[in-house]
């Protein structure tokens, strides 16, 4: 088994010491910081299925949940090294919130890292937004990108009241929106109405400049 599958598993196994202690040294001894956030990633994945099957409970999505925030500001600063992010000139503005009743924001707080590593301007509005929220700040900050985050079922129905909302104010032409969580699909992504989804934040990216090249 690789190293960093043996890092999913001690996550998956809820052995924090030991994932902690792997992920510094995998992170010291130049394992690529994209592929030790990968395996936080894929350790999430298996605990919400484990969760599903009645495998795990409440206390194992809030012990890997914390492993996962913890093991991000380990990994934080050697994603600038990595090569994840090449700080350029500030490129786009984006706003970045988790929608309301919703307040998963590992992904979100993610992203908004990432974003801001390559260049972003990033205005994170936090967890459970409301969409008249959003909306507003939006404005405020002359957002060219709004990035929902929801892992929800029910985060669906607000991510599609803001594509509504930017509709019937007649902005929704100079916005773009994507929307991200581990369960987006191309389905939720038209029921939405967004321009586009993702499931990571690799792919967001890359997206998001492109849009921001092409100029929106
Ligand atoms: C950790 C966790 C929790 C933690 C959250 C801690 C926190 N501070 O975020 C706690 C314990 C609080 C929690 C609570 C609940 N949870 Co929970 N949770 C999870 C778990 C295990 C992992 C989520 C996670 O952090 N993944 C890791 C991150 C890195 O991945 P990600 O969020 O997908 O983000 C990546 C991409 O999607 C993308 N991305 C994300 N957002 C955005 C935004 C933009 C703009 C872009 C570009 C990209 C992007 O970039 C990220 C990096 O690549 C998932 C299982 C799963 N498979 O997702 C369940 C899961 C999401 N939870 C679930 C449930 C049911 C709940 C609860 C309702 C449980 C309960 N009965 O109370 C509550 C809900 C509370 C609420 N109102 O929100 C279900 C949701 C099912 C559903 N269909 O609705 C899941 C799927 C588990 C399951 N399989 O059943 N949870």
């Amino acid at each position: 088994m690789k190293d960093t599958q043996l890092l999913t598993q001690a996550i998956v196994d809820m052995e924090e010491d030991k994932a902690l202690a792997m992920t510094r040294q995998l992170l010291e001894s130049k394992t690529n910081a994209m592929d030790v956030f990968t395996a936080y990633q894929d350790a999430m994945a298996e605990v919400g299925r484990r969760f599903e099957k009645g495998i795990y409970f409440i206390p194992e999505l809030v012990m890997s949940g914390d492993m996962m925030k913890t093991a991000m500001e380990i990994i934080k600063p050697y994603l600038d090294e990595s090569g994840a992010g090449t700080v350029e000139k500030k490129t786009g503005r984006i706003l970045i919130a988790t929608v309301e009743g919703d307040i998963h924001d590992i992904g979100k707080n993610i992203i908004s890292t990432l974003m801001t590593l390559n260049g972003f301007e990033v205005r994170d509005l936090g967890v459970d937004v409301p969409i008249d929220r959003i909306i507003s700040e939006a404005k405020a900050f002359n957002a060219q990108i709004i990035g929902l985050s929801g892992l929800l079922t029910l985060a669906f129905d607000p991510m599609k009241n803001v594509v509504e909302r930017l509709e019937q104010e007649g902005s929704r032409d100079s916005v773009k929106v994507i929307i991200g969580g581990g369960q987006m699909d191309d389905q939720i992504c038209r029921y939405v109405g967004a321009d586009a989804f993702v499931t990571d934040a690799v792919a967001g990216i890359s997206l998001c400049k492109s849009w921001i090249s092409g100029s929106i």
